[in-house]
C-alpha cells in the first residue's frame, strides 16, 4: 500500500482508572477477603467519541497477583473491572485497525486506589471515587491509504 507522503493524522483518547473502597455493609460476594477496592481501567474517546474505527483492541496487563493477568478487549468499551487491594503498573497496548499497517503501541498507566493531597482523609470516608486518567494522542506519520481514507472519511 502507498503512503500518504508529509501526512501525520492523528487521534485524541484518554486513559486512566477509576477506583473505589467498597461499601463495608456490603462488599462484593466474589471478592477474595484481602481486597478491599473495586477498579477499573479503561481507554476511551473523548466525550465517549467511538473510537473503534481505528483502535481495534486493548490488551491490559495486570499485576501477575491477578489470575490470567493479560486480558484482552476486542470491542468497546475498552476497560477492565477489578478488585484488589493494592496499586500496581498496568501495561495498556493499543491494536489498531488492520488497514492501519502500524504496530502495536504501548502506554503505562499507575493504578491509584488512594486519595492524596489535603482532602484525602475525608475522600476516603467518604468513599469517594479516585480518578486517574490522562490525555493522549496516538499519531500516525504517512499513514497508508487506505488507512488514511478510513480516517478522513474519504
Ligand atoms: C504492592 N507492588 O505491593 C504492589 C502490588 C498487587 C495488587 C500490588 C490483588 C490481586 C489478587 C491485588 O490487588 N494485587 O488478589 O488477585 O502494593
Amino acid at each position: 500500500n502507498k503512503r500518504v507522503k508529509a501526512v501525520s493524522v492523528f487521534r485524541p483518547f484518554i486513559f486512566g482508572s477509576e477506583a473505589q473502597p467498597f461499601d463495608p455493609e456490603k462488599r462484593p460476594a466474589n471478592a477474595p477477603v484481602d481486597h478491599t477496592h473495586q477498579w477499573r481501567v479503561f481507554v476511551k474517546g473523548i466525550n465517549d467519541e467511538d473510537i473503534s474505527y481505528w483502535l481495534k483492541k486493548v490488551q491490559f496487563k495486570l499485576h501477575e497477583t491477578y489470575p490470567q493477568a493479560v486480558r484482552t478487549v476486542e470491542t468497546p468499551p475498552f476497560e477492565v473491572v477489578e478488585t484488589g487491594w493494592g496499586e500496581f503498573e498496568i501495561q495498556i497496548k493499543l491494536y489498531f485497525t488492520p488497514e492501519s499497517g502500524e504496530k502495536p503501541q504501548t502506554l503505562w498507566h499507575s493504578l491509584k486506589l488512594h486519595p492524596y493531597g489535603p482532602d484525602a482523609e475525608g475522600m476516603k470516608e467518604r468513599r469517594e471515587v479516585v480518578i486517574s486518567q490522562n490525555y493522549e494522542e496516538v499519531i500516525f506519520n504517512e499513514p497508508v491509504e487506505p488507512f488514511y481514507d478510513l480516517m478522513t472519511g474519504g
